[in-house]
């Protein structure tokens, strides 16, 4: 772990208590939550200009019982077949599946694959998150 360097930072009381009710129940101290804040957006940066592979998650909720859906997902899947890592299905109800999909590979192609899910009909949430290889990190 590298050296703790304390630092201040000069912040409008009322943007402050907005941050501190946000954080609430989440963070057990403002530090580790700016932290957080920070680490996110160096991996927001690392991914818009990365050059080579990123790793991430796709989330999906969606409807199974809309007509053609699981064909058309399959579909994009075995399309972009070498991004598509792994993926977790959840029958959450009567209704609605949750699947959470690993997807390594391009900036650019991550993001098409992604879109091209999200926006199939029948899916109601979806969600990309893209993490980080951690050598930002070391
Ligand atoms: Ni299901």
């Amino acid at each position: 772990m590298s050296k703790v360097i304390r630092t201040g930072v000069s912040i409008e009381e009322k943007l402050l208590k907005k941050f501190d009710k946000l954080i609430e129940g989440t963070y057990s101290n403002r530090s580790e939550a700016i932290r957080d804040l920070i680490r996110n957006k160096i991996v927001e940066e690392e991914w818009l200009h990365s050059e080579g592979k990123v790793i991430g998650t796709l989330t999906l909720l969606y409807n199974h019982h809309q007509r053609g859906l699981n064909k058309k997902m399959l579909d994009i899947q075995h399309n972009y077949h070498h991004i598509f890592k792994s993926n977790l299905h959840l029958h959450l109800s009567h209704d609605f599946c949750l699947e959470v999909m690993i997807i390594e590979g391009e900036p650019l192609k991550v993001q098409q694959a992604a879109e091209s899910l999200i926006g199939l009909k029948g899916v109601k949430h979806g969600k990309l998150t893209i993490s980080s290889r951690g050598e930002s990190f070391k």
